[in-house]
């Protein structure tokens, strides 16, 4: 277990879990945070083999994250803003090759929503209430809203959630395809470590490249992403893996994956 100021983060088993620990302001995503979550999660997935898969999650009962630090941006300069590293770490995290799920515990809402919808698989407490509020704060969402959350739930309704601010439940986000399950908020941490841990018992490059093959396929074309996932396909008979998973189903075994 290690300790930041804004966050917290460990390992147990092949799972890692960081969570925004700002209770007193809702998680709400400062510099510091974005940070420390960001080489956190760089870390895990560069320097920690035996950390398989990360989840995201926010600290007490009431958010996940309830935005970008609004008292940080509020008085900046559009010179200031503009110029501040107050964005450039989250799309690092697009970089992170182990998947990484968001147990959404409460409010996300604007950087909050986005942060999770930054996350492969997105989890949520019966409590989760999503949102981009931005624009009753006379901004719109800078973090990737606009674009992740139209590609996941369609034009109309990103457009309406945009262009309103209005919140929804879990189980509308359910409805609608934002989220991929909800549970009670009291399981909610147990069955994103269970999630977890299934696909920890997964060959680890094997599960990396499903993951990149998905991530292509919101950003490139169709006929890109048929051809990329073709190349990906084949190249998994390079690995180990690919012999232990076939050899073991043809012998009517239990796969041992050695993660190579
Ligand atoms: N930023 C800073 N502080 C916050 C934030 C936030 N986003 N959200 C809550 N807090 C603080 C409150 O100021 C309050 O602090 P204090 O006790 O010192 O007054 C504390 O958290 C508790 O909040 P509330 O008293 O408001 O709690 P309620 O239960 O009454 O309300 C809500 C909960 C509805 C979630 C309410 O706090 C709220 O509306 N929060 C703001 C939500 C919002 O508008 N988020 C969008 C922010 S903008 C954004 O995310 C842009 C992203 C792209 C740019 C990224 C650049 C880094």
């Amino acid at each position: 277990r290690v300790g930041f100021s804004s966050i917290e983060a460990e390992v147990e088993g092949g799972v890692a879990t960081i969570t925004v620990a700002r209770p007193e302001a809702l998680n709400a995503l400062n510099k510091q945070v974005m940070q420390e979550l960001v080489s956190a999660c760089l870390f895990l997935d560069r320097n920690h083999p035996s950390a398989k898969v990360i989840i995201v999650t926010g600290s007490g009962d009431k958010a996940f994250a309830a935005g970008a630090d609004i008292k940080e941006m509020a008085t900046l300069s559009y010179a200031d803003a503009y110029n501040s590293s107050l964005l450039n770490g989250w799309e690092t995290l697009r970089t992170v090759r182990k998947p990484i799920i968001a147990a959404v515990n409460g409010y996300a809402l604007g950087g909050g929503c986005e942060l999770a919808m930054m996350c492969d698989i997105i989890l949520a407490s019966d409590k989760a209430q999503f949102g981009q509020p931005e624009i009753t704060l006379g901004v719109i969402p800078g973090m990737g809203g606009t674009q992740r959350l139209t590609r996941a739930v369609g034009k109309s309704r990103a457009m309406e959630m945009i262009l309103t601010g209005q919140r929804i439940g879990a189980a509308e986000a359910e409805r609608i395809g934002l989220v991929s399950r909800v549970v009670p908020a009291a399981e909610l941490m147990a069955e994103a470590r269970k999630l977890a841990s299934k696909i920890a018992e997964f060959s680890t490059p094997v599960v990396e490249k499903a993951k990149e093959c998905v991530l292509v396929a919101q950003e490139q074309s169709l006929g890109e992403g048929l051809r990329f996932e073709k190349r990906e396909f084949w190249s998994c008979w390079a690995l180990d893996d690919q012999k232990e998973g076939m050899g073991a189903f043809v012998q009517k075994r239990k796969p041992a994956f050695t993660h190579k």
